[in-house]
């Protein structure tokens, strides 16, 4: 089966099947690694790493089938390139020597685990996972301008998503995502962090698109709003579409005013993101949820 592999390293000639406890231990070497390399952005690799898992996802077309996080094809040009994955590369080079260690898991197995083990160590919610991804060559690779453009509102995002084989419902659950990390200037030429805790996963992201008041920042970067109050926090254009639209707001209302709705809707869209194109041998039952390290 796709899991039988050759072991790269112990057991000479045999075929090394790996279990739920391989996996396990793949997901505690990615969370020591997080823990240990705080040093980086607001103190962590986990959004980041989060934002690889997706983008190597949300390449899926449900039309033709192609991209999703099968193929792990972000590791070569032009993919690598692309606008949208400027700065992914920090990612994928942290989680490198974790390859290295365990040669035997696909780059996409990693990358996709390595998603949920960021949003669970960043006390997100348990999100399941299962096995099976194989990384193809450069000639799967996925044509430019399949991932949103954050200068763009809501028909673009339904265009986008809905290509992938989400709802309404879930694109504002996978929007709260933004509770993490920061946009960089050097990356998509956007600023700043979108919630006070971007560390931490929390309904931060819908209770500010609410609560704060958002104006346009002025300064030469590309357009987009910060808060009235501190001036510290912003939203793209892309945020603030799903509190204009009717049809999305209501998700945004329902999420800021309960986290544990939007942690099992946010799961659930994660779970049907992360598997977006794989021609998995094992059924739906068979997700396997991994123990968060701080559990
Ligand atoms: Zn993001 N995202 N994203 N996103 N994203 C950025 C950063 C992060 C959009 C987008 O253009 C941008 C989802 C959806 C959408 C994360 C996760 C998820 C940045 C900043 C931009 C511009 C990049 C930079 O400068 O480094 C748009 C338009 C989206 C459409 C709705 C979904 C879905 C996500 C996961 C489920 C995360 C974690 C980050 C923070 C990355 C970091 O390095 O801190």
């Amino acid at each position: 089966t796709a899991n039988e592999l050759t072991a790269a390293s112990g057991k000479k000639g045999g075929i090394f099947t790996p279990t739920k406890e391989d996996y396990q231990k793949v997901y505690n070497e990615i969370a020591k690694t997080i823990e240990e390399k705080d040093d980086y952005d607001d103190g962590s690799y986990g959004p980041v790493i989060l934002r690889l898992a997706w983008h190597a996802s949300g390449t899926y077309d449900k039309g033709t089938g192609t991209g999703g996080s099968n193929g792990a094809t972000m590791r070569f040009a032009p993919e690598s390139s692309h606008a949208a994955n400027a700065g992914l590369v920090a990612a994928r080079d942290f989680l490198e020597p974790i390859k290295q260690n365990n040669p035997w898991i696909s780059y996409s197995d990693l990358w996709t685990l390595a998603g949920v083990c960021a949003v669970q160590e960043m006390q997100g919610p348990v999100v399941p996972w299962r096995p099976g991804r194989q990384d193809h060559d450069v000639s799967a690779s996925t044509p430019d301008g399949r991932l949103p453009d954050a200068s763009k509102e809501q028909s673009h995002l339904r265009t986008i998503f809905y290509r992938m084989g989400f709802d309404d419902r879930e694109i504002v659950a996978l929007s709260g995502a933004h509770a993490l990390g920061r946009c960089h200037t050097d990356r998509s030429g956007y600023d700043g962090p979108w919630t006070f805790s971007p560390t931490v996963v929390t309904n931060d992201y819908y209770r500010l698109l609410l609560e704060e008041k958002w104006n346009w920042k002025k300064w030469n970067g590309p357009k987009q709003f910060e808060d009235k109050n501190t001036k510290t926090l912003m939203m793209l254009p892309t945020d603030m579409a799903l509190v204009k639209d009717k049809a999305f707001r209501q998700h945004v209302e329902r999420y800021a005013k309960d986290n544990d709705v939007w942690f099992n809707e946010f799961r659930d869209a994660l779970v049907k993101l992360f598997e977006l194109g794989v021609p998995f041998t094992t059924k739906e039952d068979e997700r396997w949820t991994f123990t968060p390290t701080h559990a």
